[in-house]
């Protein structure tokens, strides 16, 4: 804070419910973008050059440059349990803090991931399409959009944090023999009550009969879903990402889905979001979401709680909830 005794100053970098925006607005003097603009990188480095801290979305890059130019910035507190957005090493090296919105997201995003599975599975937007389209003229046993079955397959989860574990247990319900691959083992009794086995990613891609994509986004795992791995999968398989864009490339997984090389997708993060490439979107085998996984009411606003919480403790000295290693 600049001066004792005044509020500090905040920079809320996209729109949030007003009602919270006001609550904020009681203790600190907000800057706050409730146009929802998308700002530059220049237009986030001015709004938070004067500021004690920052409240960002997943979509606003913050860099070493944009701290270097806000000497009084304590903290940046991302709306997103993801936080590829922020340049963690800058933000170390200034000692500035770094927050994210974990656990009031999972239920509400593991719900989303099997939402899209079983929509890709079993192939209801095509089908709605088809029906709108004028092909339902007559119940027909064979010519009719036929589907991937859920129950009782092998779910392949890469990723097995709190929302890969989350949906590990949802798949328990389907019957489905659980499968994932995960930078570290789960413990045994974590491991017993998700009903998964740890398998390496080359088992993973080539005994599921669905794959999601559940893991942060680093560089290491850039492009970690290729030509390769898609090739490794039965082409009967399905493969849903609802972790970041960046991780899938996106041309091998068109091509992949064109050739009927796997059975289809479900994507609901892009590596251009909010721009989705052609080549996916004329695609039949593809249902395509624009990044709603954890967009429930209850979730979001629970999540810009959490990021003021987070905020708010950061600037006071405090150490935030969610503080970012
Ligand atoms: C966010 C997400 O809504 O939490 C994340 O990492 O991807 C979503 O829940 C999105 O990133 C906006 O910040």
């Amino acid at each position: 804070m600049s001066q004792a005794n005044k509020k500090p100053k905040i920079l809320v970098a996209r729109a949030i419910f007003p009602d919270l925006l006001a609550k904020l607005e009681q203790v600190a003097e907000v800057q706050s973008n409730q146009a929802d603009a998308i700002w530059s990188s220049a237009e986030i480095k001015a709004a938070m050059m004067d500021k004690d801290g920052a409240i960002v979305t997943g979509s606003e890059k913050v860099d070493a440059d944009m701290l270097d130019a806000s000497p009084n910035l304590k903290i940046v507190s991302n709306i997103a349990v993801g936080y590829n957005n922020l340049d963690m090493p800058a933000f170390k090296a200034r000692q500035v803090m770094a927050t994210n919105t974990p656990d009031v997201l999972t239920e509400t995003t593991a719900d989303f991931g099997f939402t899209l599975l079983m929509a890709t599975a079993r192939r209801v937007t095509e089908s709605e399409h088809w029906l709108r389209a004028g092909h339902w003229k007559k119940f027909s046993i064979c010519d009719t959009p036929l589907a991937m079955d859920i129950h009782h397959s092998t779910l392949g989860i890469m990723g097995m944090g709190r929302i890969g574990q989350a949906i590990a247990r949802r798949a328990l319900g389907f019957g489905m023999k659980v499968r994932y691959y995960n930078r570290s083992r789960l413990s045994t009794e974590l491991e017993k009550e998700c009903g998964a086995t740890y398998v390496d990613r080359e088992t993973l891609l080539k005994e599921s009969d669905h794959i999601i994509l559940v893991m942060p986004y680093t560089p290491e795992n850039h492009h970690l879903f290729g030509e390769k791995e898609l090739a490794m999968m039965k082409p009967t398989a399905t493969l849903v990402n609802i972790a970041r864009g960046g991780i899938v490339d996106e041309l091998a997984l068109a091509k992949a889905l064109k050739e009927k090389r796997i059975f289809a997708a479900g994507i609901d993060v892009f590596e251009g979001e909010p721009a989705v490439r052609p080549e996916l979107l004329e695609l039949k085998n593809i249902v395509l979401a624009p990044h709603i996984a954890s967009a429930t009411e209850k979730t979001r606003r629970a999540m810009i709680e959490l990021a003021i919480e987070n905020c708010l403790a950061g600037i006071a000295g405090k150490t935030p909830p969610n503080l970012l290693s």
